[in-house]
């Protein structure tokens, strides 16, 4: 077992064999110019600051032989697993589907809905295309850590208050151990940021906890 002594709101503890970090959306089309979330009105550039950093928890992860699960948000090109109350939603400049300097905006295959080359996985790393928010709806993620027998999940990436805070409460009500790495995701908004650290760690963890890579390094390495 490994402990992280200054999680919070308390102590984390867990078995490194039975871990994954989950890397959420580090996506071009949420991250570049171009993209996603540039066409929904928000500067980019917060989200960027992050990639060496989760470059460096990826790393880790690796180091430590932790199961590493990478998940993208995009959608079959014909549209069909993209409900219209999400397409339509708002006034972006550009909507899901639609081209862009990256291609069709978050589609599969598409050179915007690939993770942002800093982060490529590993051959044999499980990579994710989720139609939603949240990583477990109409995905297999559920299958994939039943088998490969994952009790705790280590939450990255972005946005921390949409698809990082929406899997981990997904991933809380399937019983999993949760904690979010807090130098290893952003948000466009940092009010919401920090909003989402604190709604997940009161109440005696009732999302589950926060730690830094720092910490987590500490941890596995001793
Ligand atoms: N817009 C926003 O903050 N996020 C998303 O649309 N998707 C993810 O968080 N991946």
């Amino acid at each position: 077992m490994a402990r992280i002594a200054n999680a919070l709101p308390y102590a984390f503890d867990f078995d490194p064999a039975r871990t994954a970090l989950i890397v959420i959306d580090m996506q071009r089309d949420f991250i570049e110019n171009g993209g996603f979330g540039e066409a929904l009105g928000n500067d980019v550039r917060p989200l960027q600051a992050i990639v060496p950093r989760v470059a460096r928890l990826i790393e880790t992860a690796r180091g430590a032989g932790l199961a590493v699960i990478h998940t993208r948000e995009c959608h079959a090109p014909d549209l069909s697993d993209c409900p219209p109350a999400k397409r339509l939603r708002g006034k972006p400049s550009a909507r899901i589907g639609d081209d862009g300097p990256m291609g069709r905006i978050l589609i599969a295959g598409e050179p915007g809905a690939d993770i942002v080359p800093e982060l490529r996985p590993l051959p044999g790393e499980t990579v994710i295309d989720k139609p939603g928010k949240g990583a477990f709806y109409a995905t297999p993620l559920m299958e994939v850590l039943t088998g490969l027998g994952i009790t705790t999940l280590l939450f990255a990436g972005v946005t921390t208050e949409v698809c990082v805070q929406t899997t981990m409460r997904e991933a809380n009500d399937r019983g999993f151990e949760a904690l979010l790495v807090e130098d290893a995701t952003e948000s466009y908004f940092p009010e919401f940021k920090s909003a989402t650290l604190a709604m997940i760690r009161a109440q005696g963890a009732i999302v589950g906890w926060t730690a830094t890579t720092d910490e987590i390094r500490t941890a596995l390495d001793g």
